[in-house]
């Protein structure tokens, strides 16, 4: 059967792929661009339209990016992966060697994982390892033992990774006809950051747009290592899939921002977690806490005064809200418990 979906097919002119390369699919890519004009209003902006990535085959953006790294594997010859991760690395990492019939190996700080993407490193039959540690240690020890071992290292660090990723800036570009204004995105191990803007700047020079976005990052306030400038050794935030200190990509994050003439900023967590609810409410659209960076950072320059009423905005929504529940549900107001009774149901609903 020809393959006609997927990154791989779809985009094998601009990967690096070889007719040694197999090609195999997920599903990953060709996720919603969804127009968002009440949530424009209700921000300020002039058009405002959300990449929901949480659309991927795991939940996350990873897959894009996964995808190209585990068929570079194959082509090498692999039969093993390794990441270190806040929980969708992983989470792809597994799903996408149950697929290839390859060993995954992840390495996740203890407890700081959302309870859906431990389930998915689990049940698609990766060998998980628990560090008393956080991320960034976990990805020391990581390449480090790449180093020695014949296993191929699935982070954003793999070049592959960020091929891969840069396709959702391809796709963008495809439905708005040229690139936006503005890109909203969080920062956590810097790699998304740089892909889109690999794949926005290989856009613009191919003269498949005439534009390029200015690069928007936002960083959880206390994982904010690039807007301090230096490491953050304990980084805490209740968006843990950005719980990220020491950032691989640093230098390529700051290239992303600074040739685009944009910024890197902080949000705190009552921010994140307001703009997460607000994306629900008046989208539909059920992030996990760190997507809701991109849109909390959004809400904070506005208020702060920056005028983007004539701008097209994209915000990248970089997973989904279903792998993270426990955060959701904290401080949610009670159901209405009742009888099952018709008449108390009218009563509550003041139809009666
Ligand atoms: C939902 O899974 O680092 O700046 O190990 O899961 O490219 O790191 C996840 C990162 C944003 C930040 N949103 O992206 C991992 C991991 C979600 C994420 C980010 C992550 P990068």
């Amino acid at each position: 059967m020809m393959l006609k979906t997927g990154v791989l097919f779809k985009y094998k002119d601009f990967l690096p792929v070889t007719p040694q390369t197999p090609l195999f699919t997920l599903g990953e890519g060709d996720t919603p661009l969804i127009r968002c004009d009440r949530l424009a209003r209700e921000i300020g902006c002039g058009e405002l339209h959300l990449k929901f990535e949480g659309c991927n085959p795991t939940g996350s953006f990873k897959d894009r990016g996964m995808v190209v790294a585990v068929a570079k594997a194959l082509e090498a010859g692999s039969n093993a992966l390794i990441c270190a991760s806040t929980g969708n690395t992983s989470a792809s990492a597994a799903a996408y060697a149950a697929y290839c019939g390859l060993t995954a190996i992840i390495i996740v700080p203890e407890g700081k994982i959302a309870l859906g993407k431990m389930a998915q490193a689990i049940i698609y039959g990766a060998k998980i390892i628990t560090i008393t540690g956080n991320f960034d240690q976990a990805l020391e020890i990581v390449r480090t033992l790449v180093e020695k071992h014949p296993v191929t290292l699935v982070n954003s660090l793999n070049p592959h990774r960020i091929e891969g990723q840069k396709t959702a800036a391809f796709e963008i570009i495809e439905i708005l006809g040229d690139a936006p204004d503005y890109l909203f995105i969080p920062v956590g191990n810097a790699g998304n950051i740089t892909a889109y803007w690999q794949g926005f700047v290989e856009s613009c020079q191919s003269g498949r747009s005439k534009q390029k976005p200015v690069i928007m990052g936002f960083q959880a306030e206390g994982a904010a290592p690039i807007v301090r400038g230096h490491p953050v050794a304990k980084p805490e935030t209740v968006a843990t899939a950005i719980r990220i200190g020491n950032p691989a990509s640093w230098q390529q994050a700051e290239a992303a921002r600074d040739e685009s003439g944009g910024i890197i900023d902080l949000v705190s967590d009552a921010e994140i977690l307001a703009a997460q609810k607000l994306m629900a409410t008046r989208t539909g659209v059920f992030s996990e806490p760190a997507s809701a960076a991109s849109i909390a950072g959004l809400i904070k320059l506005s208020r702060q005064g920056m005028d983007f009423s004539r701008k097209r905005i994209a915000c990248v929504i970089t997973g989904t809200g279903l792998k993270d529940t426990d955060t959701a549900l904290k401080d949610a107001p009670p159901f209405l418990e009742l009888p099952a009774d018709i008449k108390a149901v009218e009563k509550a609903l003041g139809w009666g």
